[in-house]
């Protein structure tokens, strides 16, 4: 059987790397299978493009995975695909809380065949097998023989084989610069940024974030040595191709044991699996200056740090208050210090967040050493705690937002601001300023604040 595994985009922004389901899930499939990927972030494609492709690469099944932000999209497709006769079943955080919408089954209409639930490590051979008898069930749930939820040990982590798989579609540097770099100089002929998982799950419950729901409290680990030869195999395929390689640690918070960290990034580099990466870390993580010591020699470039609000009372409130605002500069700085730089992200919209947050968070991100900030807007994700609280208190303007995604809108009444101005595009241009190290007080003016009241 031809499987099709489709991630969809937002059809607004574009994410700059690939999913990192569908290698896993390629990597997975049971022997005799041939599976193809399309990224949608990286080869956009309408229902009518999908629908004939499947038809024209005699697809017999295609598995869908999408976030919320994507979901409206990935019912299009999916919709599309069952017109041509073809079974999609459907997966990942978004349908695992609501599999009852994918199915049809809260009186509105089906897009899924099938729903796997949760992490499909375990279930998806099962899947193969069943949609190759033509026996696909609703749902797929990752049980154990006792009925009980069982996670994926990620002991015996299946090797994704990183040097035969089609990356044409995943090069970030465009075909006309391409052949203008090459000639330049030598290995830039592409240039891709790589998802890579080390472990699973976080303990931390922050109120918005979907994270210790979906994944558990229990942190599970793969082994170093398996981590160490997957980043030797990328390694070597950028080097045979001429090309670059980056790779994004996607773990939700790559240091959460911290004795654990320091040892697999030891391992790296007694194997000289150096390739430059990107991780995600919670700040007070980073008080550690020997895990910063090795995070620049292990090849970390850039680290990704929910800082979320400067506001204690903020980070309270969505319990994420082991955030100590007051720490963030030194943490810069101890990164830097090392050319080791920060992705800052920021959220408003919390509770107490008042009229001209955006403008004092901007005033404090400038007294830090440069960095990429980021800013986005709370938003209820199904199932989380703070969906749950928002729902009680009757604050869910729009609670099924994700059948209609619109950019930069909130979907709940914040507490204590009147009006919300989308205007997070201008903050994401600011940012860019900012991180080049250029916003001047006179370049960023009360004009851009987020909010008015
Ligand atoms: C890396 C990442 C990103 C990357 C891009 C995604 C990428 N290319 O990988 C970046 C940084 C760009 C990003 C952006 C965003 N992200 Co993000 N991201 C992640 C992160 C950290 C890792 C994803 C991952 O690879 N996980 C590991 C794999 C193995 O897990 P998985 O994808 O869930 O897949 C498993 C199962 O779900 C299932 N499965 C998944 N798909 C399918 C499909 C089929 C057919 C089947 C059978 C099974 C299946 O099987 C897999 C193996 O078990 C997750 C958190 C997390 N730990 O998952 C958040 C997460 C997915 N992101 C999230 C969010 C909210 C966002 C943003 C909206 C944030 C923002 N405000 O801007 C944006 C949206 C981007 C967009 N384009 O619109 C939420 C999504 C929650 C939800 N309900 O949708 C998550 C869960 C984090 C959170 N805080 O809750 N993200
Ligand atoms: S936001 Fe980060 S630290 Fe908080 S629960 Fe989610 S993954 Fe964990």
């Amino acid at each position: 059987m031809r499987i099709l595994l489709y991630n969809p985009d937002n059809g607004v922004t574009r994410n700059f790397m690939p999913h990192l389901w569908m290698f896993l899930l390629q990597a997975l499939t049971p022997a005799g299978h041939e599976v193809v990927l399309i990224d949608g972030n990286a080869q956009p494609m309408d229902e009518a493009g999908i629908a004939r492709f499947v038809r024209e690469q005699n697809i017999g099944l295609v598995g869908i995975g999408a976030m919320t932000r994507m979901i409206a999209k990935a019912y299009r497709m999916a919709d599309a695909i069952r017109a041509v006769g073809v079974p999609v079943v459907m997966g990942g955080p978004h349908v695992t809380e609501e599999a009852d919408e994918a199915l049809g089954r809260n009186g509105g209409p089906r897009h899924a065949d099938a729903v796997a639930l949760g992490e499909a490590d375990e279930t998806w051979p099962r899947i193969v097998a069943d949609a190759a008898r033509g026996t696909l069930k609703d749902v797929y749930a990752p049980v154990d023989a006792f009925g009980q939820e069982s996670k994926p040990s990620l002991k015996d982590y299946p090797a994704i084989p990183w040097d035969k798989i089609d990356l044409k579609q995943f090069n970030l540097v465009p075909k006309m610069a391409a052949r203008a770099l090459q000639r330049i100089g030598e290995g830039w002929g592409t240039f891709r940024i790589i998802p890579m998982e080390s472990g699973r799950g976080c303990p931390y419950g922050c109120e918005f974030c979907t994270v210790t729901g979906f994944f558990g409290d229990s942190i599970r680990f793969r082994t170093n040595e398996s981590v160490v030869n997957e980043l030797l195999l990328l390694k070597a395929r950028a080097r045979s191709e001429g090309g670059q390689i980056a790779v994004f640690f996607i773990d939700d918070n790559f240091a959460i044991n911290i004795k654990r960290t320091k040892s697999l990034l030891r391992d790296i580099i007694a194997a000289g699996a150096q390739v430059h990466w990107v991780a995600q870390i919670s700040a007070n993580l980073l008080r550690d200056e020997e895990l910063v010591d090795l995070i620049a020699a292990s090849g970390g470039k850039w680290v990704f740090i929910g800082m979320e609000s400067i506001d204690p009372t903020n980070l309270a409130d969505v319990n994420k208050g082991f955030n100590k605002p007051g720490e963030y500069a030194a943490v810069l700085e101890r990164l830097a210090q090392r050319n080791v730089y920060a992705i800052t992200s920021f959220i408003f919209g919390m509770d107490n967040d008042t009229v001209g947050v955006a403008e004092r968070t901007l005033r404090e991100i400038r007294t830090w050493p440069a960095g990429l900030p980021i800013f986005g807007l709370l938003t209820p994700l199904p199932a989380t705690p703070l969906y749950k609280r928002l729902e009680a208190a009757g604050r869910l303007t729009r609670p099924k937002h994700w059948q209609e995604f619109i950019p930069f809108a909130m979907a709940h009444t914040p507490l204590k601001m009147t009006m919300i101005h989308s205007r997070t595009s201008r903050w994401a241009i600011a940012s860019i300023f900012s991180s080049l190290g250029c916003v001047s007080a006179e370049s960023i003016s009360p004009k851009w604040a987020l909010w008015r009241g």
